[in-house]
């Protein structure tokens, strides 16, 4: 499982205020404790600020590599933060995320091709966010054909399904889950992701329906999440739906997280 870690995000106040008052500190502890609970890529956003995106995410990019060396997922919807992003990172980037809308999608693919990123495509396009497994499908079927026009692996693909709110319509679980289910009939070899807690929003207890929804995520395939590994509930989760979907060989993992401390109930 590729672990995103959620945590240096602008939409959260504490963060918001760390990167105004360029308090590198906040930030580096956000950083290294999510790699030393197991994040792979860590997801830095600083979209919150809409006039000064582009300063605020460099630097979010320079204090974050200056304590690590795993590669950041650079969050932004705007093409031209993630191009001078990924101009100052070091090393093989993540971009999170990009649309299939026409005009975005032209100015993104060079980037992708330019930097050798990985790339993590959300299901959506000029007519709008899908709400059926149907339509999303059709999405991925833009973005794989475009990728492979473009020599872009499909190894590099993570697809997101886009994660809307079961309070808002209780079918919206389901489509992701057969979405997901589908990605991994239809496309050996591409990867998919997605974050979690829009599952939740407008609901009590929201970290509940998030660890059920990673556990039904994962058996139908996910191999990737955008996640707060300080969770130790759904960390634990995590590594207990690799074993049985068999995707932890001899439950090596397992066992290894159980020793670490990780995996506890
Ligand atoms: N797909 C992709 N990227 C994404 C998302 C996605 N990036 C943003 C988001 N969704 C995932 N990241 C976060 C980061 C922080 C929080 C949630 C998702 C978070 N939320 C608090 C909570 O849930 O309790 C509320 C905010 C707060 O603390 O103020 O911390 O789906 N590709």
């Amino acid at each position: 499982m590729i672990i995103i870690g959620e945590l240096i995000n602008s939409t959260r106040r504490e963060v918001r205020d760390a990167i105004e008052d360029r308090n590198a500190g906040f930030i580096q502890s956000l950083a290294v404790k999510q790699v030393e609970a197991g994040a792979h890529y860590l997801d830095v956003n600083a979209g919150a600020f809409v006039d000064d995106e582009v300063e605020h995410l460099l630097w979010l990019v320079h204090t974050v590599q200056a304590v690590t060396d795993i590669p950041l997922a650079i969050d932004s919807a705007d093409p031209e933060a993630i191009e001078k992003a990924l101009a100052v990172h070091e090393g093989n980037a993540m971009i999170n995320s990009i649309t299939a809308e026409k005009v975005k999608l032209a100015a993104i693919v060079p980037l992708i091709k330019k930097y050798k990123t990985k790339v993590i495509a959300l299901c959506m396009d000029d007519s709008g966010m899908p709400n059926t497994a149907e339509d999303r499908l059709k999405v991925v079927d833009k973005f794989c054909d475009e990728f492979a026009r473009e020599g872009i692996p499909l190894e590099d693909v993570f697809l997101d399904p886009l994660v809307k709110p079961v309070s808002v319509n209780s079918s919206f679980g389901n489509e992701v889950l057969n979405t997901l289910e589908q990605i991994n009939k239809q496309y050996k070899g591409v990867h998919t992701t997605c974050g979690l807690s829009n599952v939740s929003f407008g609901l009590p207890e929201r970290r509940i329906l998030n660890q059920a929804f990673l556990v039904m995520c994962i058996s139908r395939g996910m191999d990737s999440v955008i996640i707060d590994p300080l969770d130790q509930r759904i960390m634990s989760l995590l590594y207990a739906s690799e074993v049985l979907v068999d995707k932890d060989n001899r439950c090596m993992n397992y066992l290894k997280m159980v020793r670490k401390g990780v995996v506890k109930s």
